[in-house]
């Protein structure tokens, strides 16, 4: 399987221009540069007056909290190096094609946050034994199958309390950019992108589940009608440098027949990665891997030195967990194209 020419109508194409991807050579990079992180948003990106901007925490709490951006810089400052891939990454090559923003493999980035833990905030506010999710709401507003919304995510509080979670002020050192939630948002490390709210404005502690329109969008479904298991944690995947160079329009790759360093990044929120394998023509050899950065939840470096023979190539390359959960290489088809993790592919010809 080769991956084959699509039709995208204009709204796709104008939509996957401001929601671009990461271009795969940034795989070379430990954390990726800010103008290089992958982009996604599903309404504007609203540009906030940090000066007007307040973080509200409300509802299952003994003390409601209105925070100013000066007050949260005044806290102690945590960082952490996290990946971040959207849902939807890989999406252009499940067929049919499902609705959504086209993405190639380029839905993923890494990128050092800083700012300060949730947990530091909850515990602040006190959630009353009531107290079950914790919904994040952006400042972003827009229309969505006829009904307007704001976008809004929500975490079990057990998962919200958990130590790792960050508000993040600064990426790469520097405030946040407008495009990555400016002034504040939510990192939730080995989580999929949609949970990680952008240009936050409210904290709400709720002693039910949350239903809303984004969380219910975000569920493995094969028809409108089934309700589905929802998108959480990034499933396991490694990625490679597409190697050698390019044909500047289909993007097909040429390497000089020989020994070609392969070299790519694997990571997985669900469990540290075990294994990476390189396949070439169906063939599979075991990649090296550097030491694990799960506890981090970044993406983690391998290499491969592939013995090109001259001719046509067809490369994969797949990574396996410590519970052995592995790639598939194909795509199992859902509506909306979530949480596919089948091998990539990279068609190759040595010279
Ligand atoms: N407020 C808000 N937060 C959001 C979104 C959004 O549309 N609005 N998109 C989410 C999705 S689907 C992804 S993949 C990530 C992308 O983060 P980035 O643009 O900083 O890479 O932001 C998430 N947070
Ligand atoms: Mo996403």
């Amino acid at each position: 399987m080769t991956h084959h020419p699509a039709m995208f109508d204009i709204y796709e194409v104008q939509r996957t221009r401001r929601n671009r991807g990461m271009p795969l050579e940034a795989l070379a990079l430990d954390t990726t540069p800010v103008g290089m992180h992958y982009l996604l948003a599903h309404f504007d990106i609203p540009i906030i007056d940090p000066a007007m901007w307040t973080l509200s925490v409300r509802g299952e709490v003994r003390k409601r909290l209105l925070l100013t951006l000066d007050e949260l810089r005044r806290r102690p400052q945590t960082e952490q190096t996290v990946t971040i891939e959207c849902a939807g990454n890989g999406r252009t090559y499940i067929e049919p094609r499902p609705a959504g923003n086209a993405w190639g493999h380029d839905g993923v980035s890494t990128a050092r946050w800083s700012g300060i833990t949730l947990s530091s905030i909850l515990h602040e506010a006190g959630p009353l034994t009531t107290a079950r999710e914790v919904v994040f709401t952006g400042a972003d507003f827009g229309v969505r199958l006829g009904e307007t919304e704001f976008y809004q995510r929500a975490l079990p509080l057990t998962e919200a309390t958990s130590p790792d979670m960050l508000l993040a002020l600064d990426m790469a050192g520097q405030p946040l950019e407008p495009q990555h939630g400016s002034p504040l948002r939510l990192v939730a490390p080995g989580w999929y992108g949609m949970a990680h709210v952008k240009w936050l404005t409210d904290i709400e502690i709720i002693d039910h589940e949350f239903e809303g329109p984004q969380q219910e969008a975000y569920r493995i479904t094969r028809s409108a009608d089934e309700y589905g298991e929802p998108v959480t944690r990034i499933k396991v995947r490694a990625l490679m440098i597409p190697p050698g160079y390019p044909d500047s329009t289909r993007r097909h790759r040429f390497v000089r027949a020989g020994t070609v360093p392969l070299r790519g990044r694997a990571w997985s929120g669900v469990a540290p990665i075990e294994a990476v394998e390189v396949g070439v023509d169906g063939a599979w050899g075991e990649a090296e891997i550097e030491p694990s950065l799960f506890a981090a939840r970044a993406w983690q470096r391998w290499t491969y030195a592939w013995d090109a023979e001259r001719g046509d190539h067809l490369l994969t390359c797949r990574a396996t967990d410590s519970l052995g959960n592995t790639q598939p290489l194909e795509p199992t088809w859902n509506l909306r194209g979530l949480a596919n993790n089948a091998v990539q592919q990279v068609a190759v010809t040595a010279l």
